[in-house]
């Protein structure tokens, strides 16, 4: 594939913005080359500056389950605009989306809307403290929660491929009270617990991880997270930024029936657009400014009308009969043949996938958490993005990613991936 005006774009940006990338993972770092620049994006494809289409599975990480340019988000963005951009004001189109988050979401009685889930979860934390008046919270080890100062522990998105423990800048102070845990080890959080007696607020985690590739939850692990923290008073945050709206309508809490004291969300409830949200129990959520709520969360285009518009054409349409289903029998139809190519092969892999978000590590081991995770041949994986790059696949430029299926995606498109894979693995290069 030809790829010199990415090239010449990435020199251009990199005149102007740190890395040529205003995320640092879309930098192909941890793949080795240099990133591509997408031009357009229609249903399940994408097309860089240089004419090459491909089929995606990132997905902007995420937001699009609908696939890019989908009509009805475009025309209710379209609708939205001609009444202007932003007001600053209360507005009748985010108390619709609150509306929709309400009646989707068992934890959630009221929700709060932001710009992203960075935003969320930084301020759900600073609700979950305010309201337990304890300090301390748990995180779980390749958990990513966004790149507020105190969650940059250990996160496992993007810091972790670039082998960056936690990140510069970040004063050691700013993460004296956050707790490390590994994922699917409730032991390790009853020893937390047990350590610090009344001090903690809460545990925040991904319910499934979905920044350390993909990490299943153990059977029973959530509930007895949820039975813990409730023992000790702690507010159990679950962070669905990936998972709500994405692994079923009500999002992973609905799916294993363990429903979290609050809950962050992004990506898809903006449809592609900036929006993220936290909320929760009611009695927990009255502690948010504005008065007599003492806990202090604001943003200037919180709840913006555009954004919120895409994000309600996106559940609604998300509602409708079969979607849940198409995408089940799309993803199943993806990661059983990436499985059945790898076994031909004789390439050992541990393969991931709740719904429509999926991942294979290239070990020979159980991946249970961020440390098995590791074990992952990241060197390989590189040449796997690379070879299925050139094939016309899409993927995450990094094997601690998730990849994601979403309604646009064909039996076809599906189809076209597996034999992508099924060459990429079958090369000797690999
Ligand atoms: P944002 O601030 O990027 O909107 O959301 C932060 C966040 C919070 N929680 C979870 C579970 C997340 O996955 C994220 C962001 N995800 C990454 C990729 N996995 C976004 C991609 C990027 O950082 O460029």
């Amino acid at each position: 594939m030809n790829h010199t005006k990415s090239l010449s774009a990435w020199e251009q940006a990199q005149k102007y913005i740190p890395g040529g990338v205003n995320s640092p993972v879309r930098a192909f770092r941890s793949v080795g080359g240099t990133p591509i620049f997408i031009q357009r994006g229609k249903g399940a494809r994408v097309f860089d500056v240089d004419g090459n289409e491909y089929i995606d599975y990132v997905g902007s990480w995420g937001p699009l389950i609908l696939g890019h340019a989908h009509p009805t988000v475009l025309k209710a963005i379209r609708e939205a605009m001609e009444d202007g951009t932003s007001f600053g004001a209360p507005t009748t189109r985010e108390t619709a989306l609150a509306e929709l988050i309400v009646n989707a979401v068992p934890s959630i009685d009221v929700v709060r809307l932001v710009n992203s889930g960075t935003e969320a979860t930084m301020s759900a934390i600073r609700v979950a403290r305010g309201h337990t008046g304890r300090d301390k919270i748990i995180k779980i080890a390749g958990c990513y929660h966004g790149h507020a100062d105190a969650l940059l522990a250990e996160a496992g998105s993007g810091v972790a491929t670039f082998g960056i423990p936690s990140s510069a800048g970040v004063p050691e102070d700013f993460t004296h009270h956050t707790l490390v845990v590994p994922y699917n080890d409730a032991e390790a959080v009853r020893k937390a617990v047990e350590a610090h007696p009344e001090q903690i607020a809460c545990l925040i985690i991904e319910p499934i991880a979905g920044n350390a590739g993909v990490i299943t939850p153990r059977d029973g692990y959530l509930q007895e997270l949820r039975d813990i923290t409730a023992a000790h008073g702690i507010v159990l945050i679950f962070d669905e930024v990936i998972t709500g709206f994405r692994v079923g309508y009500g999002g992973a809490q609905t799916l294993y029936g363990v429903t979290p004291d609050m809950t962050c969300l992004g990506k898809i409830i903006g449809g592609g657009l900036p929006v993220g949200a936290y909320g929760g129990k009611r009695e927990i959520m009255a502690r948010v400014a504005p008065p007599p709520g003492e806990v202090y969360q604001a943003g200037t285009l919180s709840g913006n009308p555009l954004a919120v518009s895409a994000g309600i054409a996106t559940l609604k349409t998300l509602a409708e009969q079969g979607v849940y289903e198409q995408l089940e029998s799309r993803s199943a139809m993806l990661a059983d043949g990436l499985k059945s190519a790898a076994q031909r092969h004789h390439i050992s892999t541990f393969h991931q996938r709740v719904g429509s978000m999926l991942m294979f590590f290239f070990t020979d081991q159980e991946v249970v958490d961020y440390k098995s995770a590791q074990t992952s041949d990241t060197k390989r994986f590189a040449r796997y993005f690379w070879g299925l790059l050139e094939r016309g696949v899409y993927i995450a430029p990094s094997q601690f990613e998730a990849g994601f299926v979403s309604l646009a995606h064909t039996e076809n498109d599906i189809a076209q991936t597996i034999e992508a894979a099924d060459a990429v693995l079958r090369s000797d290069k690999l």
